[in-house]
């Protein structure tokens, strides 16, 4: 995918940094879940522990990685568990529109159902084949290749299902609600109707 064009805008970095907002949050196996709560279908919660959630079978894919701060990571692999198997386990109410992806200390990203299941799209355990790094979101991170990175939540803990759209952390801090790289859709001031729920 090396010889691909790039989304406009953005260029291959000479080194790769690991970004995030706040501190590389700590990993305890015995208390960690992942659980999957609002409009499912019976209304109930789903929740994994970290040996439930590391047995469900694994997908893999290579996608390039589009970062809003202009730096695109080529050929990145990933393995881990698609979002469509995880959905089918915990079905939605068919009313369900979006999802928030929550992470440890309260970051979110809010997604379009159809972009949560879009191909491609995982909950990563694995980079380059090798379990993910602490600062890379250890044990487990979304991966959403066709949207700007700040959508691909490491360290992720949380699927809330929801029948209307609602701003995540970054989403409510300025950037576009969709966050389509191709259509170079970072702020939220390029936002048309219907791109998203207004800001504030
Ligand atoms: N929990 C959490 N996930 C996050 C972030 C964050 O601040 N907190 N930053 C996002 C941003 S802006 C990017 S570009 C990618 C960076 O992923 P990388 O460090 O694996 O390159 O993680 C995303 N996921
Ligand atoms: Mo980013």
């Amino acid at each position: 995918m090396s010889d691909q064009p790039l989304p406009p805008g953005q260029h291959v970095p000479r080194d790769r940094p690991a970004l995030h907002y706040g501190p590389v949050p700590r990993f305890r196996a015995h208390r960690w879940d992942l659980r999957v709560y609002g409009f499912t279908e019976s209304l109930g919660e789903f929740r994994w522990s970290w040996p439930e959630f590391d047995a469900l079978p694994r997908v893999s894919t290579v996608a390039d990685f589009h970062c809003v701060t202009r730096f695109t990571l080529p050929d990145e692999h990933w393995s881990g568990v698609s979002t469509e198997a995880l959905v089918r386990l915990a079905p939605p109410d068919p009313s369900v529109t979006h999802v928030m992806v929550w992470a440890e200390y309260g970051y979110s990203a809010n997604m379009r159902l159809d972009d949560f299941l879009a191909r491609n799209v995982l909950l990563a355990t694995h980079r380059g084949g090798e379990r993910l790094a602490p600062e890379y979101g250890y044990p487990l991170r979304l991966v959403v290749p066709h949207l700007y990175g700040w959508k691909s939540v490491k360290w992720v803990r949380a699927i809330e299902y929801l029948t209307a759209d609602r701003r995540g952390f970054w989403e409510e801090r300025g950037y576009h609600n969709r966050a389509d790289p191709w259509k170079e859709q970072r702020y939220s001031y390029q936002e048309v109707p219907g791109d998203g729920p207004p800001l504030g």
